[in-house]
């Protein structure tokens, strides 16, 4: 097996493009900072649809078969199947979504375990600084913890009142709103609590480590 986060692991036409982007640092308007209730943030256009975006891979994961490991710098690892993760206390939100590739979409209605009320469950350790999470497409993303522990972020499995569909991450996937929507990993597997941090897939090809939109943390450089 090649890792995918190895910056040397082999391009795809999607890979190439996206790296190019960071490069030439497409889409930047240097415009930052947030006015008073804009919305919209820098370079970023409006759309009504959900587009799909990721490796191409479509892991299909029965419920019965699905687990998420949360191991680490944590005093209490868990492994949840299905019914230990539904069982859960349960959270509802509505936030916009801002892709990197420019689109966002607002609005958007959520269900599923805050990361909040998994962060009280798990206990993360104080020397606990950064997670990184990984997928069943073996796609990896890593967060400050700060980030990953907003108050909105949430371990998702409904989107408008129906289960997530899967190339949207069903069963399971990540959602952090204020931060560019690579972040929010689909098909989630495992988190990993960690004291140093671990660059994940689009952050080792060119992309910003943290993605705040407001800032266009777009690429590294
Ligand atoms: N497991 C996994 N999660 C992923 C990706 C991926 O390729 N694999 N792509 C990321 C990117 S770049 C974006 S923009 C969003 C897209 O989510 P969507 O397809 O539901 O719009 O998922 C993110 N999470
Ligand atoms: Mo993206």
């Amino acid at each position: 097996m090649t890792d995918p986060t190895d910056p040397a692991h082999p391009d795809t036409k999607l890979t190439r493009t996206k790296k190019s982007w960071a490069r030439e640092g497409r889409f930047l308007t240097g415009r930052h900072g947030r006015l008073d209730k804009e919305r919209l943030p820098p370079g970023q256009h409006l759309v009504k649809n959900w587009p799909v975006l990721d490796l191409g891979l479509l892991p299909e994961i029965r419920e019965s078969q699905w687990r998420l490991d949360v191991k680490g710098a944590v005093e209490h690892p868990q492994s949840f199947d299905w019914s230990a993760f539904q069982a859960q206390p349960q959270s509802e939100e509505v936030t916009d979504i801002h892709c990197v590739t420019t689109w966002s979409r607002y609005d958007n209605h959520w269900k599923g375990v805050s990361t909040r009320d998994l962060l009280a469950l798990v206990q993360p350790r104080a020397d606990a600084a950064f997670v990184v999470l990984s997928s069943y497409d073996g796609y990896t993303t890593n967060l400050a913890l700060e980030d990953f522990a907003a108050d909105d972020a949430m371990l998702v499995h409904s989107w408008e009142g129906r289960p997530l569909t899967p190339e949207h991450g069903g069963p399971m996937r990540l959602m952090v709103p204020h931060l560019y929507f690579w972040k929010s990993a689909k098909w989630l597997r495992g988190i990993e609590f960690r004291t140093r941090d671990q660059p994940g897939f689009w952050e080792v090809r060119g992309y910003h480590n943290r993605g705040d939109p407001w800032a266009e943390e777009r690429y590294s450089d």
